[in-house]
């Protein structure tokens, strides 16, 4: 298995996807999320002891998580992360970045049609990666997989997809504590582990807020007008008050003809509407 083979494999699968559109809002032939950027790490990068002190104990390794599905003992070197960021569309981008206290319904239901998809997607990456004889693990398939509180941290989980992708190569973290990529901060993240040596990714960034205009000449801070909540000062994100301005949203400011059922929701306001909505800026 070669970067290139995962790299064809990724986008057949995601090419075969039924999940990936808008039907819900009458939009079968519109997409959720565009096709995914691919970066790479090895599965003994020193990084991974990095995040355990800096998170937390909790947070797992590569190893760790794959004993999860298959208990033995396996070498780090032998495995890989293949992490995959999938870019909103620009409609949807276009509409939340029109919306000043409530996410666009295209943002509503992209997140909360987002686990069912992730089961598709990586249902189906894992399948054929077995039938080639590779085990492989998606992190967001491992019933483990939970959020966690970090004593230095607040809110932080087993597994973060966005300091797997700082390590992939594939962006920087923003004020708003959003990850910053070649296609913008509007994306969502999923990692999976494989048994196969893969060559990693080059990170063209030597610090992990480098591509933020901010923290480049203390410019910009247009994330902190966009937050509805007052999460996003120059001090950084509050975590709390974001996450409890779900509920505000969904109980004040409800967009009519939607339901909400069982999703799971996010404001993502300071996502869109930004200079870092589509490209590192
Ligand atoms: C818990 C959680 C939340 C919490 C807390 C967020 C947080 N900052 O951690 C709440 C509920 C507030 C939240 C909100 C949102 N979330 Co959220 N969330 C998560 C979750 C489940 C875990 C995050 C985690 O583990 N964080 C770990 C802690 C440690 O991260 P941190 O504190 O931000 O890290 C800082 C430090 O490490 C610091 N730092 C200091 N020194 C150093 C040194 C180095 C070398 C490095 C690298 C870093 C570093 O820099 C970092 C950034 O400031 C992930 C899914 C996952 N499992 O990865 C999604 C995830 C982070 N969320 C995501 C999204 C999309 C959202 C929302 C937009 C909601 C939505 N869906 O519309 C908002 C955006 C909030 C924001 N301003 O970023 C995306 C990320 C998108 C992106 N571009 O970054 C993720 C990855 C989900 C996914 N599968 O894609 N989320
Ligand atoms: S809006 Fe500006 S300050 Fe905020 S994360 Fe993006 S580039 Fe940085
Ligand atoms: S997700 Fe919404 S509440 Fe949270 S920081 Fe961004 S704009 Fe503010």
């Amino acid at each position: 298995m070669t970067n290139g083979d995962i790299e064809q494999l990724i986008n057949e699968v995601y090419d075969s996807l039924e999940k990936n559109n808008f039907a819900t809002l009458g939009k079968q032939t519109a997409p959720m999320w565009d096709r995914p950027l691919i970066g790479i790490t090895t599965g003994d990068d020193p990084y991974y002891d990095f995040l355990k002190e800096h998170i937390g104990p909790f947070h797992w390794s590569p190893v760790d998580a794959f004993q999860l599905k298959y208990p033995g003992s396996i070498s780090k070197e032998k495995l890989s992360v293949v992490v995959m960021v999938f870019p909103q569309t620009m409609e949807t981008k276009q509409a939340q970045s029109k919306e000043k206290k409530c996410p666009a319904k295209e943002w509503i239901v992209s997140r909360g049609e987002w686990e069912p998809l992730m089961k598709e997607f990586s249902g189906k990456l894992v399948e054929r990666l077995e039938k080639m004889e590779i085990r492989s693990v998606s992190i967001d398939l491992l019933p483990e997989f939970s959020t966690v509180r970090s004593e230095k941290l607040g809110i932080s989980s087993k597994w973060s997809h966005r300091h797997t992708a700082y390590l992939a190569g594939l962006g920087t973290f923003g004020l708003s504590e959003g990850l910053i990529t070649e296609n913008g901060k509007a994306v969502r993240i999923t990692s999976l582990i494989l048994e196969a040596p893969l060559t990693p990714s080059k990170r063209p960034y030597s610090t992990h807020q480098e591509w933020c205009l901010y923290f480049q000449d203390g410019s910009c801070g247009v994330c902190i007008k966009r937050c509805p909540a007052s999460a996003i000062t120059t001090e950084g994100h509050d975590k709390d008050a974001c996450d409890a301005y779900e509920e505000v949203f969904a109980e004040k400011y409800w967009p009519e003809g939607i339901e909400r059922g069982d999703y799971i929701l996010g404001c993502g306001l300071c996502q869109a509407g930004v200079p870092c909505q589509n490209k590192r800026p």
